[in-house]
């Protein structure tokens, strides 16, 4: 699909909770479309700054734009700005949007918005929302499970649910997976995906490339229960300088740091912690999913050299004060004394949600 740029542009908003594999495919998505042609921007989203994701999708080389914070509803303005700017700058004919893995209430807040205010600059397609299979199977959507009513907010107000991470399941765990997803949203499109080896993908990529749009009516959410949902997790978001000297194992280094997480809480609780290192001579992105770690990205050498920096962005359900100060034990036990210093550093629970819009009829 070529769309000319007088044309408006396709909005994909593809939410989800944390560490369903969202960044992961969007950027890949965004990468298949403009091998294909499609000029394609992408806007991330987090309640705090400094974010890993959108170092990546700029080392990816792909125009993209973050709005930090505050998530896409309580910022909407912020939002559309954002969006405003990537198409003055980049002209896509396509935006894929992240939302914070913590946010929902996606189509009161942002695609109701954009389809009746903004109705002239966007056409926005059918809400996709990421589900893990393996949180699925391990946890269900209870509401004692992490952030279950959040979770299942998410997954009841989907029209495209892409079920992820397929690689690491059975298929009868997938089966099982599905029939808990379908009792909670049995009319949306289901695609069962693995960015591992690629299951499903041609179907995201042709529901990003329809011309369909976004139908489905808002649900309804008690705010209190998603506020509290929302609160479980605490956030920590740190950025420092490095000096690797002659050389240090970036992945010893990286995957020193994401297993002080595992050593410290229970695997449901890190909802995903991640990690990016850069350094003279290489970079690095590394996740831990529930105690799962894995390297998503590297580029140069294994061994990082000479000046470098180290981001880590931490959603883990647990008072954000003391996230804070086990991540900093855990970050002087694995890097020694070679921190120069913190550049940033921010540690909170998210605030109860306040969105800009709420449109419901
Ligand atoms: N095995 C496997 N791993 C996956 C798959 N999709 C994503 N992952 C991994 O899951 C982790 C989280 O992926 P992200 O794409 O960063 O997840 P996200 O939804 O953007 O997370 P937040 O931005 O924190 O909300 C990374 O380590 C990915 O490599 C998949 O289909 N299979
Ligand atoms: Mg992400």
């Amino acid at each position: 699909m070529v769309k000319g740029i007088e044309m408006k542009v396709r909005m994909i908003i593809i939410g989800g909770f944390l560490g369903a594999g969202k960044t992961t495919l969007i950027t890949k998505l965004a990468k298949e479309l403009k091998g294909s042609g499609v000029n394609v921007g992408i806007i991330m989203n987090d309640q705090a700054d400094s974010l890993v994701d959108t170092q990546y999708a700029e080392a990816l080389g792909l125009s993209s734009s973050e709005v930090a914070g505050g998530c896409f509803c309580c910022q909407f303005p912020v939002f559309l700005n954002k969006a405003e700017e990537l198409i003055d700058t980049s002209k896509p004919q396509m935006l894929i949007a992240e939302p914070v893995g913590s946010c929902t209430d996606l189509l009161a807040t942002v695609v109701a918005p954009l389809q009746v205010l903004y109705s002239d600059m966007f056409e926005v397609a059918p809400l996709t929302i990421m589900v893990d299979a393996i949180r699925v199977l391990e946890e269900g959507f209870d509401r004692h499970s992490v952030s279950g009513y959040l979770r299942a907010h998410q997954l009841e107000e989907a029209e495209l649910v892409v079920l992820s991470k397929a690689d690491l399941v059975s298929l009868e765990d997938m089966q099982r997976a599905v029939e808990t997803v379908r009792k909670i949203n049995p009319e949306a499109k289901l695609v069962i995906h693995s960015s591992v080896n690629g299951q499903g993908f041609a179907d995201v990529v042709k529901a990003a490339t329809s011309d369909v749009v976004s139908t489905r009516r808002p649900k309804d959410i008690d705010y209190d229960l998603y506020a509290q949902a929302e609160a479980e997790l605490g956030w920590y978001n740190g950025t420092m300088a490095l000096d690797f000297g002659q050389g240090t194992d970036s992945y010893d280094l990286g995957k020193k740091i994401l297993e002080g997480f595992s050593a410290r809480y229970p695997k449901g609780n890190i909802a995903h912690a991640k990690i990016m290192l850069s350094s003279e001579s290489n970079a690095l992105k590394m996740s831990s999913v529930r105690g799962m770690v894995s390297v998503d990205a590297a580029n140069g050498s294994r061994i990082s050299e000479g000046k470098g920096k180290l981001t880590v962005n931490a959603r883990v359900v647990s008072n954000p004060e003391l996230l804070r100060d086990n991540i900093r034990t855990m970050l002087k036990e694995v890097l020694g004394i070679d921190v120069l210093s913190l550049e940033s550093e921010d540690s909170f629970a998210p605030l109860p949600p306040k969105p800009f819009h709420r449109m419901v009829d």
